[in-house]
Order: structure tokens, then sequence, then C-alpha cells
């Protein structure tokens, strides 16, 4: 089979953010500039050669079209064997499960999660190693500063191959695997929960459940493990077929974006409970009967109870959150006398930990949650996890968290995006407020005062490499806290995001508006950070 070399010139914006490259697509479709990313991903990334690389993506626009470019490279950079899941599908999580399993040398998801879809939409590449998660800060700056030198790229003439026929079919030297997506990350499920128990629960008649795919990676997951597996009623996984454009909505699961789903836990007949994941699985939402569990509230109850679960039956070693996640996980972590690691916003940061054994669970206040059974967060796994504690607590969902208050306190908590606000303007409100970090120690602000405010870096425990950078902290004696950053996976301008938490130990006081309770933080936010002067925006595009 002929191999091309094409001569190339960089493109100077390929810097992976928070969770891969994220553009728009028609950056995508300029002619070398995915075939950029993927040559640098090849060339710095070695042991691909004569290796096997995972290859799927969460449906999206496009999908299909990058996977065809990857697999002509792939053939002729020398990798020896793709697997690749059937129809170009498989969710994040999934792809992790997979690399694992097969020992591979790494895998390309192809996927902008949350964002919408589209050909005026969002695309995005990422590269897990062979741990199955995100590719730590090293590998990225690696593949980046090869995007910058790049200026030739390897792709074999072929045909297409056929995404949709299961089993092996070869591009020139190299084999091209077509996998059923679901099934070894279903199977790993069932190893992790009890799913005589959740069927029973479901068996019972007296429990009625919504999962909303939001057209998007999970539908085939959900209907099989939820609907197949564990005797859901039909119907029970809704927007189950992933569209290349989400069918025109955000596949991004919270109150906003998935109203009707949260509708249908309001009103007359509400079901017992509901959740949702994004547009590549890592994502979830879970709901009661007329109740919102936060995620960082999730994550602190997934660690409090996980000894419960068959997969986490010995207990947990320790707890890890990202940075402006709620301090709730932190509580738990006290009272079990294990440690809670604060790590950078990422999935990124938590792969030496889980790798160590130093932790076990791990979350974000983004409807992020996960734990060492892959390297990315995932989505279906926390909604299982649920199931499993209502299957054996059988009690509701509203219950449980009122009880985890009761005994740990509750951290009220929000957070404030304003949205593709003027990049500068942005940078220049971060950096003010970082040179008057130092004068704020120690001063009252109405009934606060600053315990520490700082520039969050981090300095991992287990490889001892350093972030900086990673978002402004201000905590204040009673244990409230104000954390401004910048987003780092965004396509327009630059989105700046507020994370406001206060702690209540009183089960008296846990049932009040939070809104209400965080509106003397917002206050003093706005006074120290200015936002409505400096990005010219009254209120915040969405909180959630
Ligand atoms: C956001 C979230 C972060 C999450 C990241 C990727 O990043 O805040 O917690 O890890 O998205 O999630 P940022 O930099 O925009 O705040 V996903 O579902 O896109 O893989
Ligand atoms: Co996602």
């Amino acid at each position: 089979m002929n191999i091309e070399q094409i001569n190339t010139q960089p493109f100077s914006d390929q810097r992976p953010g928070t969770s891969g490259l994220r553009k728009k697509v028609r950056q995508f479709q300029q002619p070398h500039y995915l075939e950029n990313f993927v040559q640098s991903i090849f060339d710095t990334q070695t042991d691909l050669r004569s290796g096997t690389l995972v290859v799927g993506g969460d449906g999206r626009y496009y999908n299909r079209t990058a996977i065809q470019i990857i697999l002509r490279m792939a053939a002729a950079n020398g990798v020896a064997r793709v697997l690749v899941g059937q129809g170009g599908i498989l969710s994040t999580p999934a792809t992790s499960c997979i690399i694992r399993k097969y020992s591979t040398q790494g895998g390309i998801i192809l996927s902008a999660s949350h964002n919408p879809g589209g050909p005026s939409e969002d695309f995005g590449i990422k590269f897990n190693v062979s741990n199955g998660g995100p590719a730590p800060e090293n590998v990225t700056e690696t593949m980046y500063q090869r995007t910058l030198e790049i200026d030739s790229y390897r792709i074999v003439e072929a045909y297409d191959v056929d995404l949709d026929q299961p089993g092996t079919q070869t591009l020139g030297e190299m084999q091209v695997e077509i996998i059923d997506p679901v099934k070894d990350y279903a199977n790993l499920m069932r190893a992790l929960f009890d799913f005589d128990a959740i069927h029973q629960l479901f068996n019972s008649g007296l429990f009625r459940m919504r999962f909303d795919a939001m057209h998007a990676v999970n539908g085939p997951y959900a209907t099989q493990i939820l609907e197949k597996m564990l005797g859901a009623e039909p119907g029970t996984v809704i927007n189950g077929i992933p569209k290349e454009d989400f069918g025109g909505g955000h596949p991004d699961p919270n109150l906003v974006h998935a109203h009707d789903l949260v509708e249908m836990t309001r009103g007359h007949d509400p079901v017992d409970f509901a959740a949702a994941s994004d547009g590549d699985g890592d994502r979830n939402m879970i709901l009661g009967n007329n109740f919102f569990v936060t995620p960082s509230d999730s994550l602190a109850i997934l660690a409090a109870n996980a000894h419960m679960l068959p997969g986490y039956h010995s207990g947990i070693p320790g707890v890890a959150r990202s940075m402006p996640t709620s301090q709730a996980a932190d509580r738990v972590a006290d009272a079990l006398g294990i440690d809670c690691f604060e790590t950078p916003t990422g999935w990124k940061f938590f792969g030496n930990l889980l790798d160590a054994g130093k932790i076990a669970i791990c979350g974000e206040e983004s409807f992020g949650t996960g734990s060492d059974h892959v390297r990315e967060k995932d989505g279906l796994w926390a909604v299982l996890f649920w199931l499993n504690l209502l299957a054996i607590k059988q009690q509701s969902v509203s219950t449980i968290v009122h009880d985890h208050w009761r005994r740990f306190g509750r951290n009220y908590y929000t957070r404030h995006d304003y949205e593709g606000v003027d990049k500068e303007a942005a940078e220049t409100l971060m950096k003010e407020l970082r040179f008057r970090l130092d004068d704020l120690k120690g001063q009252q602000f109405g009934d606060y005062k600053v315990d520490y405010a700082d520039d969050f870096s981090y300095t991992d425990p287990v490889d001892g490499s350093v972030s900086e950078n990673q978002g402004i902290r201000i905590g204040f004696t009673d244990g409230s806290r104000i954390v401004l950053r910048l987003s780092g996976t965004g396509t327009v301008g630059a989105t700046l995001r507020v994370y406001l938490e206060a702690y209540e130990p009183d089960p008296e006081k846990h049932d009040l508006e939070t809104a209400t309770i965080l509106a003397p933080l917002a206050a003093l936010t706005e006074e120290l950070a200015e936002i409505r002067s400096r990005t010219g925006r009254e209120k915040p595009d969405v909180i959630t």
C-alpha cells in the first residue's frame, strides 16, 4: 500500500486545553489541521509504532470522517492494530476501560464533550495514554511543541474502512478490529455493582427511573445496561439514539440543558430517580423526586458509602477532588480517617493518585465522578453507584442526602459562568486580583475574615511535577470559599468561572435557598473582582 508523505505547515493554535484539543468543526476541516495534530501524536508517542491503538468518539458531526483519516495515518505510521468502536462510537470511560483491558499503548477519543455538535459547532480530539487516562501535562506539552515544528505527515491511500461491520479488516499491514463498544464496559460495571439488587429494585414495581442520554454517546450503553441487563422498563432511557448534532441541544447534563428530565422529577407523577450524561458519557447529573444532588455532594456521598458496594467493599484508601469542587468530600475523608487530595481542574491530575493506589474515588464539581475502575470520569458508573445505593438503603435520594448532611454538615455550593467574554478583559481581571491576594490575608469583610488567598499551585505527590496558576482561592475562617478561574475548554473568547461555597453544620439550616445563603459571597466577589464593569456582564450566563 502506498504511503504518502504530505508537506504541511504548522498551525499555532494546537495546544490542548483542560481536556484535549477543542475547536469549531470548520477549524478542524481546514486542510492538514487534524492531520498535523494526529501526526504530532504519532511522532511523540513512539510506543504506538508496532503497538495497538483504540479509536472512537461520541458520534458527533465529523466523527466518522476524522476516524477514517486517523486510521489511514495510523497505518502509515506503523501502528500494528487499531480497535475501533462499531459505528465509530466509544464513550470516554469505555475507551479508558478498553485501553486498560487490552493493555493497548493508548487511545484517541473524538469529542468536544458537552459542547454542541454539528457543522457550525464544536469538535475535539484527545489522546489517552496506556493507563487509560488523559495524557498528563508533560505529554500534551510535548505533542503541542511538535505541532509547532511539523513539516509533513504520513497517510496511506486507501478506501474507507467499514466502521459498521464487526470483525477484523486490514489497512495495509495494519489490522482494524471493529469491536462492540458496550460489551467490555458493561462487564466491568457488572463486576463493580450488585446487579441482582438493582434488578430487584426495578422489578419491585415501586421504583421508576428515567435516564436522559441527550442523543449522545451513552444511549447504547444505558439501553444495554439499564433496560436489557437490569430489567428497567422499556422507555427508561430517553433520547437514546446518538445523533450528529445531539438533536440540536447541548449534551450537557445540568438543570438548564436537561430541563425536560428535571420536569419528570416534578409535578403530579414524578419519577423516583433521574439521571443524565454528556456528549462523551463521562459526566453525570443525579436527581431524585423533586431533588437535585450537587456533583460535589454526590462525590462526598459516594465516598462515604463506597464500602457498602461490591467493588469497594474493603473500603477506599483516599479521595480526591478538583480545587473548585466543594469541600464536602474533605469532611468525609476526615471522618473516615483517609487522605483527601486537592488537585487542579481536569481529570488528568487524578491519574497518578489512582495508579499509586492513594485514592479510589475522585470527582469534580462539573458533574464528574469516577473511581479506580478506569482512568476517566464515568457518567453511567455514577448512576449505577446511586442505583446500587438506593437498592441497599431503600430510601429516597432526598433522604440519603439529608442524612449525609446531618452527619457531615452541608456545603452550600454554586458555580457562576460568564461565557464568551472578552479574553483580554478576563485575563486582566484575573491578573489584577492575583496582585492583591497578599493584601487580602487577614482582612475582614462583613462576617467574613480571609484565612488564605492564593493562586493555586499543585505539586503532584507521586511524580513531583508542579502545575501553577490553577485558579484563585480565597478561603475564609468559617470554611467558606470564593474561587475564580478561566476555563480551558471554551472555543470562543474566555469563560470566567466563579465558584462559591459556604459551610453549614446546623441541620435546622439545611433546607435554605442556596442563592440566598451564597448571596453575600457573590456580592463580595463582585467587590473584589469587579466582574460587571470589567466584562460588561450584569449577570452570569449559566448558574449551576
Ligand atoms: C471543564 C470543567 C472541568 C472538566 C473539563 C472537561 O473545564 O470545569 O472540571 O474537567 O471541563 O470535562 P474548564 O477548563 O472549562 O473549566 V469534559 O466532560 O469536557 O471531558
Ligand atoms: Co465529557
